[in-house]
């Protein structure tokens, strides 16, 4: 494929010296920013995260803040999801939709206090919808994107890495909580979450200066642990489940459709954007659902939507895939109707390479 062209546009991150000095080998833009793809092989990388720990710049996890007497009010607004016993200190995964119940975006939302909220987005602008809807509302707030850079440790030697460079301490935080922890003079919320199923930590960084700091420290505390950089690995994500917005899901489905109605809670009081719209899909339930998908044979990369066929006709659409060495098959996440989502049903991905016999699965391979 052809390069990406650099200009100002498309942002640089703290940590892009780090990550160029890594032999990086491709880049992706996401939220107008550089997000690595690989850095060995997808493969390597995919073998490397699952035996040992990686440090990722994932930057482009960009931070939607809110701050002011109606942070909380306005953050209920933007997401289904009932934040009601959300406390200081947790991270919950959020779906956020629009009037008609299309999902703007997938964030995990991060309460650093009562009044002060980061919303930790993927690729969609969000914080144009945030800032409108706080302007239109006349809401006692301020948003902003803050100059915070998330730094993701993963793999099943991430604790014993950064209990080197944050204290043992960063052992006791809890799936989907933060603390907050020293660096060097400067305080940074550290999270045990991450876009693997691996394990690990997101380290959100705070100010520009303090990223290669950081990221030295960790390769060099590392050494004995084979620390290597690594990103979001196409792979080991499908295998996970773990959704891809503007690939999986759009505007065009319902966190339903996504499979993410379990986060969406219509039916209590709360008063969210897109709330009678979603009453309607959560009632009716959804006629189409993201399932996994194995599909026989190597597969070519998937930068476009595959159809799923069966007796020529059109019944779902895979929007990633790619080949398993741990499961030895084609993994893939699709949007399926209705009449063929059951466990077991036997179909045919329309790949660029031809037809390939495929099954639409109930759970996740991890
Ligand atoms: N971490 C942070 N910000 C992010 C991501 C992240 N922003 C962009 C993108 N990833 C947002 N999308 C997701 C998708 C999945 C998860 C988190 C963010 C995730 N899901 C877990 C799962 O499905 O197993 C847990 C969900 C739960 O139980 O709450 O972690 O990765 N900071």
């Amino acid at each position: 494929m052809a390069m990406i062209s650099p200009s100002r546009r498309v942002r640089r991150t703290p940590f892009s010296d780090g990550v160029e000095a890594q032999g990086v080998k491709a880049y992706t833009v996401y939220n107008r920013m550089l997000l690595p793809t690989v850095f060995e092989s997808v493969e390597y990388d995919y073998r490397h995260l699952k035996e040992a720990v990686q440090v990722w710049d994932v930057s482009v996890e960009r931070q939607v803040e809110l701050r002011g007497p109606d942070a909380g009010r306005l953050m209920q607004m933007l997401t289904p999801r009932d934040l009601r016993g959300m406390l200081p200190g947790q991270c919950y995964y959020v779906p956020m939709v629009d009037e008609t119940g299309g999902m703007l975006n997938d964030p995990v939302c991060v309460k650093l206090a009562e009044d002060r909220y980061w919303v930790s987005i993927a690729d969609s602008d969000l914080l144009l919808w945030v800032k409108g809807i706080a302007y239109g509302y006349r809401l006692d707030v301020l948003v902003d994107e803050p100059d915070v850079s998330p730094l993701a440790v993963q793999g099943p030697l991430a604790d014993d890495l950064m209990a080197r460079v944050f204290g043992e301490g960063v052992r006791d935080v809890r799936f989907f909580r933060f603390g907050m922890f020293d660096f060097e003079g400067n305080t940074f919320a550290v999270a045990r979450s991450g876009y693997s199923k691996q394990g690990g930590f997101e380290i959100y960084v705070e100010g520009t200066e303090n990223g290669m700091p950081l990221w030295n420290a960790l390769f060099d505390a590392g050494k004995d642990l084979g620390v290597r950089a690594g990103c979001p690995n196409l792979i080991e994500r499908i295998e996970g489940g773990l959704l891809s917005y503007g690939n999986d899901m759009t505007r065009w489905n319902t966190p339903h459709e996504a499979g993410l109605g379990k986060f969406c809670s219509t039916q209590t009081a709360i008063g969210c954007v897109g709330r009678d719209a979603l009453l309607r899909v959560a009632k009716e339930g959804p006629v189409q659902q993201i399932r996994p998908i194995s599909i026989d044979g190597g597969l070519p990369p998937c930068d476009r939507i595959w159809p799923i066929v069966v007796n020529g006709k059109k019944v779902g659409q895979v929007t990633s895939a790619a080949n398993s060495p741990d499961f030895d098959t084609g993994v893939a996440i699709g949007m399926v109707r209705m009449t063929h989502w059951d466990e077991g049903t036997k179909v045919q991905v329309d790949t660029p390479d031809g037809m390939r016999d495929a099954t639409v699965l109930e759970k996740f391979w991890i």
